[in-house]
């Protein structure tokens, strides 16, 4: 059947009922506003807040706001907010148009309506996905204050980063009397909540305010793979929807999402829609970081080293399921405490399975950029706890180590790999100043500061761990690395 529809209002009659937005576009106001348009918010918190809000009404139509590029802006305005979201790997593609985008704006552009949107009363949350990077903070939560973030939160200049778009929002609605708010970030930080809201009172601090008591930053775990979205995928989007959409987004079939219940101002019924809500979110975050994505980080960076081009890839290399499976129960599973009926072991070998979704597309470079601002999350904790404890955590430490070949930027075949990271300057400049051998890039990483807390960078039996793994990845390469760890 050809396709003759572009996704938009008008092609919404001419849709299969299935694939119909079930929240008509402009049809409630907006109650959100989301910092970050991309793919992950719109196959995640949007279906969630469409079917919360088709399910028990309200106002909590999404504004959502691109922090730089305007093409989405732009792309999105031009199909009156809606997109779909394409489902793949559970048997047929399943598509479906979201309407509850009810607002776009683009922050680089026009900051201060971004500032005016959080300070107005309709709107009662905050939420982010902006990635770690954005916040412009360290592991350890602390603001890294410029002069141009300096500037942006004294208003001497726009406030065009995360940070001051966040402090001086919420000066403006204080001024403004806007009522009691909710900040929620999405990203993967340990402690996402309280991180934030220690960083948005250090912002406020330089800006020569204080936090206000009416705003809460609950913490909250959201997961389902959404990688970006191919021309295959595109295709494919616009086979199952019965009409082209410039803009798809492209998911596996889990989603889930735990929240801390902590909204002065009112929140959408995420609970119809599936949501768990919770006292305490840490035991669920902090299984996700640790069991899911750290693992999901040994899986793109083992098999970028190997020449594998996606995640499903990687899992297909001869050893690399056991070599997980044994990160997995020996050094992860001991440092969780899982939520109650939840074993940290079946959580992690479900992450393989769901790994393993060929259809995703997911690619190895994708999730292995920003390794700096990841792996403080999802990996060196769990080096941590072990160390603490007197075990020498080793498949986390092959985990780091090929993290450390993948910043020498050579794959195993002598292929150059890009290093796609804030850091990236940095980790050059103290890799051409060091030895190109085991221990002088080890030494030389393990001192990047931003990166590594002391009690890690110094200690002896983890940077010889570190040592052993990378000259054996040097020397064998990551495919016989693998073969040789047995089952
Ligand atoms: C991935 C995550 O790119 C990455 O670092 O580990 O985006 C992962 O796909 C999601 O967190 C899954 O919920």
């Amino acid at each position: 059947m050809a396709v003759t529809y572009r996704l938009g209002r008008t092609a919404i009659p001419e849709l299969a009922p299935r694939n119909r937005p079930v929240v008509q576009p402009g049809e409630v106001r907006p109650g959100i506003v989301h910092l970050g348009l991309g793919a992950f918010h719109r196959a995640h918190q949007a279906v969630f807040t469409e079917d919360a809000v088709a399910a028990s009404g309200g106002n909590w139509g999404i504004i959502g706001v691109a922090p730089r590029s305007r093409t989405i802006l732009d792309q999105l305005r031009a199909q009156d907010g809606l997109y779909s979201v394409l489902t793949v790997g559970g048997g047929e593609d399943q598509a479906r148009a979201i309407g509850i985008l009810s607002g776009l704006s683009h922050a680089a552009g026009d900051p201060y309506g971004v500032v005016s949107a959080i300070a107005d009363p309709n709107i009662r949350v905050v939420s982010m996905t902006v990635t770690e990077k954005a916040y412009r903070m360290d592991p350890a939560g602390k603001l890294l204050l410029d002069d141009e973030l300096r500037a942006q939160l004294t208003g001497a200049a726009p406030p065009v980063s995360v940070p001051a778009l966040l402090a001086r929002g919420l000066l403006a609605r204080q001024q403004a009397g806007g009522g009691p708010l909710t900040v929620l970030c999405c990203d993967n930080l340990m402690g996402n909540g309280p991180r934030i809201r220690g960083l948005v009172g250090q912002a406020l601090a330089v800006a020569g305010a204080e936090l206000p008591a009416d705003v809460a930053f609950p913490a909250t775990m959201v997961d389902r793979i959404v990688p970006a979205t191919s021309a295959d995928h595109r295709r494919r989007a616009a086979l199952a929807l019965g009409a082209d959409d410039a803009v798809p987004v492209v998911a596996e079939p889990f989603t889930q999402w735990v929240i801390e219940d902590d909204f002065p101002g009112g929140r959408p019924d995420w609970a119809a829609a599936g949501a768990i809500f919770t006292d305490d979110v840490t035991p669920w975050e902090m299984l996700k970081l640790r069991a899911l994505n750290a693992v999901h980080s040994a899986s793109a960076y083992l098999g970028a080293l190997a020449g594998r081009e996606l995640i499903a890839d990687s899992l297909e290399l001869p050893g690399m399921t056991g070599m997980l499976r044994r990160f997995i129960a020996e050094d992860i599973a001991p440092t969780v405490t899982p939520p109650p009926g939840v074993s940290a072991i079946e959580y992690g070998e479900s992450s393989l399975v769901r790994f393993a979704n060929r259809e995703l597309g997911h690619r190895n470079i994708q999730v292995a950029m920003d390794g700096s601002q990841k792996l403080p999350h999802r990996l060196l904790g769990t080096i941590a706890e072990r160390r603490r404890a007197g075990a020498v955590p080793c498949w986390a430490a092959l985990v780091l180590a090929a993290w450390m070949r993948f910043a020498r930027g050579y794959a195993d075949s002598g292929a150059t790999l890009p290093l796609d990271d804030p850091l990236a300057d940095r980790i050059h400049a103290v890799l051409a100043d060091a030895p190109d051998t085991p221990a002088g890039t080890v030494d030389a990483l393990l001192g990047l500061t931003e990166v590594f807390p002391a009690a890690l960078a110094g200690d002896e039996v983890l940077r010889r761990e570190l040592i052993r793994w990378y000259g054996e990845l040097e020397q064998h390469g990551v495919e016989a690395t693998l073969r040789g760890l047995g089952s």
